[in-house]
């Protein structure tokens, strides 16, 4: 055996006939600079052997290659290019076999489409989830997937994102040969490499391909370019996936790969890229927080959820979902058959949709423990209230936990805004209490704020950050406060929207406005989905603690008082005729709106989507500095987390501090000096975002993320 080291991310050695090129850059072998240049330089090496009958390629670890470096985006690149390299590959006169193990994604796709014959372990994973950050293929991956799986099925497979396993891949034509035995990457690589030596198969380059049924191709490509401007509007980087793959029909390969290649540079350049870039690494991050240096983890075999309301029966149904058994306890019978329902009904529609069997629900719902005996909680790992919301109800509960629960428990409250100190200072053991707020509906919701009161210790914030990852949850870590992050920024920005609506804009334009920015839905539809009434109460009960010299809007009181609370009701903001779930806009909303106005002498005045948006956005990131700035969220990324997974926040602008940055610090300050002229009572500018741009600095400084 020779051995040759072309650089320490790719080596090099021969094993027989076969050129073994062996990618080894940690933890997911993406393509970085050191990786692209060994492979190029391994390819000529073993091209130029004449010992050498065939090359495989194969990678170390549990990915074979997860694409290119995503941490070198927006730097000086340096060569080879990654399209380069895979011309190389494709270019060689021997036969090129690549053995795929684990995920190879994106340029790693790539890679192995440049290769001539391409080989699968049982739990490989293609796929070219570019479009998830605001990119497209790169390295060709636009101009081989159409010549190998057909061009509407490879314009649909880019387009999703979405990875599949080896044997659907076998199926569409990516791979040419799945492994049925446990043999490694390597050694069933070189099987397949001698395999095709002694059979003496030549090279056989993708590029050279003919595309199959053109003219019905270029007219499927026009149907999916209308349904993707529809589904994905104000995205780039889509839409440019289906010219580059339109360019394979009509250009020449080599044409081809070019218009991609400034196709894609377009795309690098979008600050959808960077924003969701972000979004990537930022979602990565939230999980190192201070807590987890240090402390391991309690055991959670077991989990306890005390009421069976929309919240508790969500939240068990997450974690029965993570495998966990579940006792659900209620105060009485009628209760506890309530939160039955509840969480049997998720199962059941799983069942109609065909996604579970009921021998799935079956094994599941035998984990689930109902009960109205507080004493069933004494074997459980952690608990998690989801009481009523309210600090006495919350406290009685809590200080009765304390006396049945184990030691070493982890006590957990659903609060959304409630002081978590308060609730542990009812127990005699206030290290173990935290803060788990899950989203509705919990077991679909990814967001989970880890709320980390004063007293609690640091074992119990890592165990509620394991669990989270259990229960497949994105985790971010929240200071007390009411509201905590979420919900205290959403007040502040909603409090904006309802100056708007007072001052002249409807609700309507505000929703369109909001939507527009890239949002689901705008802040009435959401009212109106989740049910006016939750906003009321909290409203009510904050009424005796509201500065007295603040504005306040009344309009959505006015509509509560008719018993119009949204979708549930057939009427809010909006009209939803016959259990309608679109609502229609309501002429009287429109009348109540007015009398508003009139009755505090408002002279309605217009607003642009442009202006909504500004303010709505300012008073957002002006609330978010304070909220760093009072230690609630660590870091401006874990604002975005935050936002992106729990408040529908448009992903490819990364996340409202991100926006900030992109559309400067300056500008957003400037802004709220402008507003504050009005009411410098709402519009305080955040001292931390006065520091910032006195510094010349972005919130992207406080994050040490890749940019
Ligand atoms: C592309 O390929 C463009 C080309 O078409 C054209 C070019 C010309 N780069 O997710 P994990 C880090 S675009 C750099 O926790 P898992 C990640 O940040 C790319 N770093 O592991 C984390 O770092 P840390 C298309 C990367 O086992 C660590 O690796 N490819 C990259 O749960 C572990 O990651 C993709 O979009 C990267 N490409 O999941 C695939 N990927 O430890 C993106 C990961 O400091 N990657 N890191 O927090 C993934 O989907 C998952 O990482 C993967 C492993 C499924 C591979």
């Amino acid at each position: 055996m020779e051995h040759d080291n072309a650089s320490p991310a790719v080596t090099s050695h021969r094993h027989g006939r076969v050129w073994v090129i062996t990618v080894n850059n940690p933890p997911v072998n993406a393509l970085s600079a050191a990786v692209r240049l060994g492979l190029f330089a391994a390819i000529e090496q073993g091209e130029a052997q004449p010992e050498v009958g065939a090359v495989l390629i194969v990678s170390e670890g549990k990915t074979f290659i997860a694409g290119a470096d995503i941490r070198e985006f927006g730097k000086p690149p340096v060569p080879p290019s990654l399209p380069d390299v895979c011309n190389r590959i494709e270019a060689c006169s021997k036969p090129v076999v690549v053995a795929l193990q684990g995920a190879a994604l994106g340029g790693g796709l790539e890679v192995a489409l440049g290769a001539h014959y391409r080989l699968a372990l049982p739990g490989a994973k293609v796929g070219s989830p570019e479009v998830d950050l605001g990119l497209m293929p790169g390295a060709g991956g636009t101009q081989r997937a159409p010549r190998l799986m057909g061009v509407k099925a490879a314009a649909e497979f880019i387009l999703s994102g979405k990875p599949v396993g080896a044997h659907a891949a076998l199926e569409a034509g990516l791979v040419d040969h799945v492994t049925d035995s446990s043999l490694t990457a390597l050694d069933a690589g070189l099987a397949y490499a001698n395999e095709l030596l002694a059979q003496g198969t030549p090279v056989r380059r993708v590029r050279d391909i003919a595309i199959t049924n053109p003219e019905i191709a270029l007219s499927e490509l026009s149907v999916l370019a209308q349904d993707t401007a529809k589904k994905s509007p104000g995205l780039y980087s889509p839409l440019k996936i289906l010219e580059a793959v339109r360019a394979s029909v009509e250009l020449p390969f080599d044409e081809g790969l070019s218009l991609e290649r400034r196709l894609f540079m377009g795309c690098i350049d979008s600050p959808q890229r960077a924003g969701l870039i972000h979004a990537f690494f930022a979602e990565r991050e939230v999980s190192k927080v201070p807590e987890a240096r240090g402390a391991a983890p309690r055991t959670v075999a077991s989990l306890a959820v005390i009421g069976g309301g929309t919240m508790g029966a969500g939240i068990a149904v997450a974690a029965l979902d993570a495998g966990l058994p579940v006792t659900m306890v209620e105060r009485d019978a009628d209760s506890l058959a309530r939160g039955i329902v509840n969480v049997t009904k998720v199962y059941d529609g799983l069942i109609t949709k065909g996604r579970i069997t009921e021998a799935h629900k079956a094994a599941t719902l035998a984990r689930f423990r109902p009960s109205t005996n507080f004493a069933d909680l004494a074997a459980a790992d952690l608990v998690i209230e989801a009481v009523f919301e309210d600090l006495e109800v919350k406290k009685a509960v809590f200080h009765q936990l304390d006396a049945v629960c184990k030691p070493g428990a982890v006590l957990a409250t659903n609060t959304s805004y409630l002081d978590i100190d308060a609730i542990a200072a009812a127990t005699r053991r206030p290290q173990d209490v935290i803060g788990l707020h899950f989203f509705s509906p919990a077991n679909i919701m990814k967001l989970l704020e880890i709320v980390v009161p004063s007293r609690v210790s640091p074992d119990v914030v890592v165990t509620a950050f394991e669990l989270a990852k259990r229960m497949k949850k994105v985790p971010v870590r929240a200071g007390v406060c009411d509201g905590f992050i979420g919900n205290r920024i959403l007040a502040s920005y909603k409090q904006a929207a309802d100056y708007m609506m007072e001052d002249g804009a409807s609700p309507y334009e505000i929703d369109a406005a909001v939507r527009a920015f890239g949002y689901p839905m705008g802040p009435c539809q959401v009212t109106d989905l989740a049910g006016g009434d939750i906003g009321w109460a909290t409203r009510k009960r904050r009424a005796a603690t509201r500065d007295p010299r603040a504005r306040y809007v009344e309009i959505a009181d006015r509509i509560c008082e008719r018993g119009w609370f949204g979708q549930k009701t057939g009427r809010g903001f909006y009209l939803y005729p016959q259990g309608a779930r679109t609502g229609q806009p309501d002429p009287e909303v429109l009348a109540m709106v007015d009398a508003e106005r009139a009755k505090k002498g408002i002279t309605p005045r217009s607003f642009t989507p442009e202006e909504i948006m500004r303010r709505y956005m300012a008073a957002m990131v002006n609330e978010g500095a304070k909220a760093l700035a009072d230690g609630i969220a660590l870091r401006p990324l874990d604002i975005d987390v935050t936002f992106l997974y729990g408040y529908g926040f448009p992903r490819f602008r990364g996340g409202p501090m991100k926006y900030a940055d992109t559309v400067g610090l300056a500008n957003i300050l400037a802004d709220i000096r402008a507003f504050a002229q009005e009411d410098p009572l709402f519009w305080q500018p955040a001292p931390l975002l006065e520091k910032l741009v006195a510094e010349g600095q972005d919130f992207a400084s406080l994050n040490q993320l890749p940019s």
